[in-house]
C-alpha cells in the first residue's frame, strides 16, 4: 500500500464462526481491523464526505459479516469483509485482519488472526490522440508512443496493452476545421484507481508531455480520454454524467479514431451505448466515412 490510507481498528462483534459445534452454538468475540487505500486528496480539498469512504459504513459492513452466516474459517470471514469493502467506490485496495482471541487453541495464547490483502481490479479503456508537435519538437506519433510507455508504468494501472497507431482526419466539424491530422491509439488495462484518480493521473501524463489546455476541441500535443471504466458485458461498468468525467465517453461509439484502434487491439471488446451493450467492431461500419489508416512503423 503506497497511497493514502484510512485505518479502522478493533471493531468488535460476536459471531458464530468456527469448526467446532460449541463455537457454532455459543459464539465468541471477533475483532477486525481494516486498512483501505483511498485517494484522500479530493476529500481533503473539498471537505465533502461524498468524496471519501465513510468509515462508519465500513464498520457496519464488518459487523454485518461477523454477525452474519456462520463460517467454519476466519479466512472466509476476512474474504467476505474484503469483498464488501472493495465494492465501495474509491477503495483501491484493502487489508482485513480478523482476530479470534477466544479461539479454542488448547494452550494459553494471546491472539490468533488472519490477514487478507485484496485489490480492486477494473478493466479500463483509454483513448490516446495527438496532432501538434510536443514542446521538444516530438512528432505526434512519437508523443503517442511516449504516452503509451507512461501508461505502462502508471501506478495503479496493470496489464496495459496498446493498439497500433492510426493516422486519422480531425473529427468534429467546424470545431476542428483546418486542424492537422491526428495520430490515435487505444490502450486497455486494469486499474485499482477510482475513475477520478485515474483521470487525474492521465491529466498529469498530458501535462508532462507538454499539453496546454486552451480551447475545448483545440488541436493538442496529447489527449488522453477515459473511454470506459469496468466491463459492460457483465453490467459492471461505471456510468457517470458528471461533466468532469462522463462515462462511458459520450462520443466514443461514433468515432472511428477510437473504434478502429480498439477493435484492432481487442476484437471481442464491447462498449455501452445508452442502455445497450454492443461489440465495438459492429459500430465501425457506421463511422466508415471517417478516414483512419495505420501509421507506418519507422524502425
Ligand atoms: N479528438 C477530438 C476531436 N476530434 N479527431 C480525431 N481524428 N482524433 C482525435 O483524437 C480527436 C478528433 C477531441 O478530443
Ligand atoms: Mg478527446
Ligand atoms: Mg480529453
Amino acid at each position: 500500500m503506497r497511497g493514502d490510507l484510512i485505518r479502522l481498528t478493533g471493531v468488535r462483534a460476536r459471531g458464530h464462526h468456527g469448526v467446532f459445534a460449541h463455537e457454532r452454538r455459543d459464539g465468541q468475540d471477533f475483532v477486525v481491523d481494516v486498512t483501505m487505500e483511498v485517494d484522500l486528496a479530493p476529500a481533503g480539498a473539498s471537505d465533502e464526505l461524498s468524496r471519501t469512504v465513510d468509515y462508519g459504513a465500513v464498520a457496519a459492513d464488518v459487523v454485518a459479516v461477523v454477525q452474519g452466516e456462520p463460517r467454519d474459517l476466519v479466512e472466509t470471514v476476512a474474504e467476505e469483509i474484503a469483498a464488501r469493502v472493495l465494492a465501495r467506490p474509491l477503495v483501491e485496495s484493502v487489508e482485513v485482519t480478523v482476530h479470534k482471541p477466544q479461539a479454542p487453541v488448547g494452550v494459553p495464547f494471546h491472539d490468533v488472526a488472519v490477514v487478507v490483502r485484496r485489490r480492486t481490479d477494473v478493466p479500463v479503456v483509454i483513448a490516446l490522440g495527438a496532432n501538434l508537435p510536443g514542446p521538444d519538437g516530438a512528432e505526434p506519433a512519437q508523443t503517442v508512443r511516449h504516452a503509451a510507455q507512461r501508461l505502462r508504468r502508471l501506478r495503479g494501472l496493470r496489464g496495459v496493452r496498446v493498439s497500433r497507431s492510426f493516422r486519422t482526419a480531425p473529427v468534429g466539424g467546424e470545431a476542428v476545421a483546418g486542424q492537422p491530422d491526428y495520430v490515435n491509439a487505444v490502450a486497455v488495462g486494469r486499474t485499482s484507481l477510482a475513475p477520478a484518480s485515474l483521470l487525474a493521473a492521465l491529466h498529469r501524463v498530458e501535462d508532462d508531455l507538454g499539453r496546454t489546455r486552451d480551447v475545448r476541441w483545440g488541436a493538442r500535443t496529447l489527449d488522453l480520454d477515459l473511454v470506459q471504466y469496468g466491463d459492460p458485458a457483465t453490467g459492471a461498468d461505471v456510468r457517470s454524467h458528471d461533466p468532469e468525467i462522463t462515462l462511458p465517453h459520450p462520443r466514443a461509439h461514433e468515432r472511428a479514431f477510437v473504434l478502429v484502434p480498439w477493435a484492432d487491439l481487442d476484437p471481442g471488446a464491447s462498449l455501452r451505448v445508452g442502455e445497450g451493450v454492443v461489440l465495438v467492431r459492429d459500430l465501425i461500419p457506421a463511422a466508415a466515412e471517417q478516414p483512419v489508416a495505420p501509421v507506418e512503423e519507422t524502425g
